[in-house]
């Protein structure tokens, strides 16, 4: 297997990364303390073909590939976790949309939100009492002559006050997954309103919102795939989100890695850099060596979306380990910084808070070992 990065690969990450360190890193600090990413900052990471990097360029997508996607994530997450997932949700609505959308509705947005025209996009599937279980959803869409009339409240949706365009997901009829549909609501649309702000533990610049639905009328055209087909599109796309919050996890972790590899080696203590002691370097070595098992199963779960074969098994294990890895990761990175990275002086504090979030959204641990599970027994 050859693990060298292609052409558009290199390109992808090197310009991600110059990106990252002039403009995403140096104010990730400040963002958070702000709770509000520079829209500058998200209009650049656009230009430079980060929404839609694995969308057709005829749609104006980087058309760069799956496994280039993941790695454009690790590169922003290492410079601030709430920018990745903020970029992530909107490539996964772009990709959704080039995927399911009929030729108008691809045309209208996709290109929108690669070009940033869109600010971002969202994605209206949870509800206050169906998260793990989207398929207990109360949200109704009523057909009414040549429109759906939208009911109902969505919670915890990422970038909801600065999304153009939701993808909501709503009962039009019948119990069960079959009787859910997908709808493209515009943002702004009346008897469509923004709900409370989440007072979050980490990922502080990134906003998460309610959204209530009070009679919201959307055209008929406003369906997206076919009616009662919406399930399956939320779990594909979902499929293809954990491949990204796979790849922050892994951004998140890596920029812990080397906050504790650089510390271990300028901290003294005993009359020796604390890198000399073994209690340390065991730390540093599980860390790479989980690190690089997490790479590795996220670059087979890409490598095999980005090849059309199946790989909803694929992204749930690269979900699953690399953001428990990470979690891992980020705590050793703590401890080896002692005192100081329990502080906000060292930025480790805030991968710390960061990442935790990686094992809970687009399908906790706990969802991800039910696919794997399921495909075992299934054997699919
Ligand atoms: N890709 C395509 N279709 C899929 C699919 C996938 N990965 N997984 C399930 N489906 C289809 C099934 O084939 C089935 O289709 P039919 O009705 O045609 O038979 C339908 O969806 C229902 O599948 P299933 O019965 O397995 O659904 P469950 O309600 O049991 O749910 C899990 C399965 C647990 C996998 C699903 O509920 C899930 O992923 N939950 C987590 C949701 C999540 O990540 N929420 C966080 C959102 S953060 S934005």
């Amino acid at each position: 297997m050859d693990f060298t990065p292609n052409e558009a690969q290199r390109v992808i990450v090197e310009t991600t990364r110059r990106f990252v360190a002039d403009r995403v890193a140096p104010v990730a600090a400040q963002s958070e303390r702000d709770e509000r990413l520079d829209a500058s900052v998200l209009q650049g990471l656009a230009d430079l073909g980060l929404v839609g990097v694995n969308v057709t360029s005829v749609l104006g997508g980087a058309e760069a590939g799956v496994v280039a996607y993941a790695l454009s994530i690790a590169e922003v997450a290492r410079g601030c976790a709430s920018t990745a997932v903020t970029l992530a949700v909107s490539n996964m609505v772009a990709e959704v949309i080039a995927a399911f959308g009929n030729d108008e509705q691809r045309s209208h947005y996709v290109p929108r939100l690669c070009s940033g025209a869109l600010v971002a996009g969202a994605f209206g599937l949870s509800e206050p009492d169906a998260g793990s279980d989207p398929g207990a959803m109360r949200t109704t869409a009523t057909r009414d002559g040549d429109h759906y009339v939208i009911d109902g409240e969505k919670q915890w949706i990422s970038s909801g006050d600065i999304a153009g365009v939701f993808v909501v997901w709503a009962r039009t009829g019948g119990e069960g997954t079959r009787g859910i549909s997908a709808f493209l609501v515009d943002a702004g649309t009346p008897g469509f309103s923004i709900g409370r702000r989440e007072d979050k533990h980490g990922l502080r610049a990134s906003s998460t919102v309610g959204l209530r639905f009070e009679a919201c009328r959307v055209p008929a055209s406003a369906l997206l795939g076919e009616l009662g087909g919406g399930f399956r599109i939320a779990m594909t796309a979902l499929d293809g989100g954990r491949i990204g919050i796979a790849a922050q996890a892994l951004g998140i972790a890596e920029a812990a890695f080397a906050a504790g590899r650089q510390y271990a080696k300028q901290r003294q203590a005993f009359g020796h850099p604390i890198a000399d002691f073994q209690a340390i370097q065991w730390m540093l070595a599980d860390s790479r060596t989980e690190l690089d098992a997490a790479w590795l199963l996220l670059f087979r779960a890409a490598s095999r979306k980005e090849a059309h074969v199946s790989f909803s098994r694929e992204a749930a294990m690269a979900k699953l380990f690399a953001t428990e890895a990470a979690g891992r990761v980020c705590d050793r990175a703590l401890q080896i910084h002692g005192g100081f990275g329990y502080t906000r002086e060292y930025p480790v504090e805030r991968y710390c808070r960061d990442v935790r979030a990686t094992r809970i959204y687009e399908g906790t641990s706990e969802i991800q070992r039910i696919v794997i599970a399921r495909s075992e027994l299934s054997g699919r």
